[in-house]
């Protein structure tokens, strides 16, 4: 009797066993305390990431702001942003990695993310001026595609994750210029019978104007040699008479009004302006370009809610579906492979995001110059302050 009693016990225990485990897989159940929330049966699978890493007690802060290049993220992310985790984003924008470079040596405070070029992380880093990234709360860093995880500026991502990447460029107006020059010889020494003569505008950045006149003189663009600088300082000044202005927020419109011709210029801004006016297109010159990648890094000095935030915003930007949605509205290339994977296919073919091979050689990367940097931008005064 007894035996047949302890059989009976079991079989109920088995049955009870099997009834809790089939309840554990509702999303009705409550998450326990230590476990991430549970998606919400409605929402979308890819929700799950984004929500509260639950870190020693630290809330995220409730709103963050995002320093930021002008026209760099989809019109809807903030929002949804703001909807999945219940913190409010602003934005303010800079114009040059040097502004954003110079605004936070200056001890401007507030930002909790921000946007730099490769060769700027590598300054930042070596100043001590970004935050180590806790990776726990950024579980969708697998999310990016290998070759991105290896940087020379931040290797294995312990102080920022990549963004966008682009190639810096011309881009003009296809109804009032059916020529463009081929070469920066063009850009840099227009003649006054040239239609874009005094109609055209190069990047109010240092680093991409003399990349730009190094490249077109044969030289390396991360030079240190300071006669081949003056070579170049000397050209961007006798360019000048033909240049309208130094524009980095809105020479694509300027292009797509047609006020000016054709601009020196971010393949991205290009390609969106293309889509609002219909008359732009892109190249590289034939002497090349610059390539670049941008990287979203906390600034030292943020308070831990306000890092818990930004490493939040940081994951929700690795989202697929979000970096599917930013890429392909910026036109400007995303690291994130399983973006790619899901991308639509006139993105992920288009030369002008993604260039093929034999552009992608003559395309060149900005350096970090330590001191030397100086040498550039004194130059850059020159130039700037020219007659
Ligand atoms: C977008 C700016 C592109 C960033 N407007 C260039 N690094």
């Amino acid at each position: 009797m007894q035996r047949k009693h302890l059989i009976a016990l079991i079989a109920i225990l088995i049955i009870a066993a099997m009834a809790l485990a089939a309840c554990g897989g509702q999303a009705t159940e409550a998450p326990k305390p230590t476990e991430a929330p549970k998606a919400q049966p409605t929402e979308a699978p890819k929700a799950e990431p984004t929500e509260a890493p639950k870190e020693g007690g630290v809330k995220p802060a409730d709103e963050i702001v995002v320093y930021n290049w002008s026209d760099y993220v989809h019109p809807d992310m903030y929002k949804m942003f703001t909807e999945r985790t219940g913190i409010k984003i602003s934005e303010d924008n800079f114009s040059s990695n040097e502004d954003l470079l110079a605004k936070l040596q200056g001890g401007a405070t507030g930002y909790s993310v921000i946007v730099p070029s490769d060769y700027t992380v590598a300054i930042m880093i070596e100043e001590g001026m970004l935050e180590e990234l806790n990776h726990d709360n950024i579980p969708n860093l697998k999310n990016l595609d290998p070759e991105f995880t290896k940087l020379y500026y931040d290797p294995g991502n312990k102080y920022c994750v990549p963004y966008l990447w682009g190639t810096t460029g011309i881009g003009y107006n296809t109804e009032l210029l059916e020529n463009p020059p081929q070469s920066w010889e063009g850009v840099f020494k227009a003649k006054e019978s040239d239609p874009w003569y005094g109609r055209m505008t190069l990047l109010d950045d240092v680093r991409e104007v003399f990349s730009a006149a190094l490249i077109y003189l044969g030289y390396d663009n991360n030079t240190k040699d300071e006669a081949q600088l003056q070579e170049a300082k000397q050209l961007l000044i006798d360019a000048k008479k033909g240049v309208a202005g130094y524009d980095t927020d809105n020479y694509e419109d300027l292009v797509g009004t047609g006020e000016n011709l054709l601009a020196h210029g971010w393949n991205g801004d290009f390609l969106q302006a293309a889509d609002e006016y219909g008359n732009i297109d892109y190249y590289i010159p034939e002497e090349g370009g610059t390539i670049w990648i941008d990287n979203m890094c906390i600034p030292k000095g943020v308070t831990p809610e306000e890092k818990l935030a930004a490493e939040m915003y940081i994951n929700f930007v690795l989202d697929p579906e979000v970096g599917k949605m930013l890429g392909e509205y910026n036109y400007y290339a995303t690291p994130n492979k399983e973006s790619l994977a899901i991308a639509d296919p006139d993105y992920k073919s288009n030369p002008l995001v993604f260039p093929p091979p034999e552009i992608r050689e003559k395309l060149r990367f900005i350096k970090p110059l330590g001191e030397f940097e100086s040498v550039y931008q004194r130059m850059w005064d020159e130039v700037k302050s020219a007659q």
